[in-house]
């Protein structure tokens, strides 16, 4: 409870359904504050460090495939929402994992599927607690991407080659 982060993935499947706007729209009502966003293309290594946690699970594969955008496209929409009790009140709105089981006006009762060779389709990812929000958001994004300080920052000078405009 009070002032939390969480991450918010829009995952592969909510891309290629142009369901962006929608689920944006719907996380409003939250009146949480967007802190950071960003396209990213998702690498296996990013995918499986994020599902870390479900590497037993029997549908691990599957999973990873899933959230690399092999079934959609390859790339996912990352967001970080912040403000006040905001892990539960995403979580609340994106609905259960099973998209069949989920409230049908949540965000995965409404756009979810489950596949025919069992994959969650739940088109959103959103953190658990307020430590998984910290290292999902730690992975994901840089401490300049975000707008706001939400954890703790230290400098460093490095050296590293940079894509600039032309
Ligand atoms: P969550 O996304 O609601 O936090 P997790 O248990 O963390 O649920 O699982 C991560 C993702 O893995 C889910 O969002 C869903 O896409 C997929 N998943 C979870 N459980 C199952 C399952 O039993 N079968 C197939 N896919 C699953
Ligand atoms: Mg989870």
């Amino acid at each position: 409870m009070g002032i939390e982060q969480t991450l918010v993935l829009i995952k592969p499947d909510g891309l290629v359904k142009s369901l962006t706007g929608n689920i944006i729209s719907k996380l409003s009502e939250t009146e949480l504050k967007i802190v950071g966003a960003k396209i990213v293309r998702v690498s296996r290594e990013l995918a499986e460090e994020h599902y870390k946690h479900l590497k037993d699970k029997p549908f691990f594969e599957e999973l990873i495939k899933y959230i690399c955008g092999e079934y959609h496209t390859r790339r996912v929409l990352a967001m970080v929402y912040h403000g006040d009790n905001a892990i539960a009140k995403v979580r609340r709105i994106a609905g259960d994992t099973n998209p069949e089981e989920a409230d049908p006006i949540s965000i995965r009762g409404k756009y979810g599927r489950i596949t025919t060779s069992g994959v969650y389709e739940n088109v959103i990812h959103a953190s658990e607690n307020p430590k998984e929000a910290e290292r999902e958001i730690k992975l994901w994004f840089r401490p300049d991407e975000l707008v706001e300080r939400i954890y703790p920052v230290i400098k460093k000078t490095e050296v590293r080659e940079v894509l600039i405009w032309k």
